[in-house]
């Protein structure tokens, strides 16, 4: 099981990447099987890490799972995957107590929640555990590291920019999000609005409506912008979740065609919404190296490689070269953008 060596740019998501990543074992594991007491806890050790990602069942944590198992499986470690079926920070707690209570390397969690997480990884640090956010990122002194998929700036514009030349600059536009404390689709809704405002003052957010990561609530609550807003031209859904039930609200609803959708989607849930056109262009990065990238960056850890701190340069694979940034952040890489032209290059 290979990736791809990754280039900094936009084509760093190719088609091979995908397809040798989607070849490899997969399956998560949803057992909540840590590891012993001497996991990952020093020089030549069992690397184990355990992903957490925000709620189960979604293809965007399944693909960074893969990822992360892909890179474990090199690194000669150990994967899991536990987590809640709910997106909510609660949830995520009992499961952050019990690997801290199971000792296990590393754990990998992407956060519903920036603070109310918090104690719990702090405790899980307290006793020798790494912690390592990934997607979702936690108040920084909760964490050793944070693994961005990309800059928040360059993910906002994406989405803006895609939004703007599919309705033709101005009108009514709604945002569909995730959890409402999520910390990642928070914090491109901020950028969003602040990008919106300076580049495309004709462009108007008339609302902003949680999802929850759910399908169904998702799907209801396009229903619901949609009667709400009878003047809107374009809904921005910075979810895979939302983008996903929203796509296959407006495929069959009177709103195709005349509605716009953008946002942050996997090409597999939207590859027929692209071909009926009622979809024509998204963005996102490689879930897949995402996780990759964490596992990587969990092992370094854990193995004493790095501590966090920002110069900090490791080795991820065949991802190649990291360097840790300020506020012990790694970047991925860009978001890309999917169309109706290379979305059949891509499989995940
Ligand atoms: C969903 C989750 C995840 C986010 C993607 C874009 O799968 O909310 O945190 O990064 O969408």
């Amino acid at each position: 099981m290979r990736i791809k060596n990754r280039v900094s740019s936009l084509a760093a998501i190719t088609a091979a990447t995908a397809l040798a990543l989607a070849a490899c074992s997969g399956g998560s594991d949803n057992g909540n099987e840590g590891g012993d007491a001497d996991a990952g806890a020093g020089d030549g050790g069992d690397v184990s890490v355990t992903f957490l990602p925000k709620n189960l069942g979604n293809p965007y944590f399944d693909a960074s799972s893969e990822g992360g198992e892909a890179a474990l499986e090199e690194i000669g470690g150990t994967f899991a995957e536990v987590g809640p079926s709910e997106a909510t920070p609660d949830a995520q707690v009992s499961y952050i107590n019990t690997l801290t209570q199971q000792q296990v390397g590393a754990i990998a969690v992407s956060a519903n929640d920036p603070t109310a997480i918090c104690d719990a990884l702090v405790e899980a640090k307290d006793a020798g555990v790494k912690v390592v956010t990934f997607d979702s990122d936690t108040d920084s002194e909760c964490r050793d590291l944070f693994i961005n998929q990309a800059d928040a700036d360059g993910i906002a514009r994406a989405q803006i920019d895609l939004i703007a030349d599919q309705i033709g600059g101005s009108g009514e536009i709604a945002i569909l999000s995730a959890a409402a404390n999520a910390t990642n689709q928070n914090a491109w809704i901020e950028k969003m609005e602040e990008y919106a405002a300076d580049e495309y003052p004709d462009l108007e957010i008339v609302e902003i409506a949680y999802g929850d990561d759910e399908d169904q609530m998702s799907f209801d609550k396009t229903a619901a912008l949609l009667q709400s807003h009878s003047d809107l031209k374009g809904i921005v859904s910075p979810t895979t979740v939302g983008m996903a039930a929203a796509a296959r609200y407006l495929s069959t609803s009177e709103y195709k065609g005349e509605v716009y959708l953008t946002g942050l989607g996997t090409p597999n849930q939207l590859r027929e919404y692209i071909e009926d056109g009622t979809v024509e262009a998204f963005a996102l990065w490689n879930p897949e190296e995402l996780g990759y990238l964490t596992a990587y960056a969990s092992a370094a850890l854990i193995n004493g490689e790095i501590t966090g701190e920002e110069g900090d340069t490791f080795s991820a694979g065949d991802l190649g070269e990291y360097t840790v940034e300020e506020d012990s952040v790694v970047v991925l890489g860009d978001p890309y953008v999917f169309d109706a032209d290379n979305i059949d290059e891509f499989d995940f």
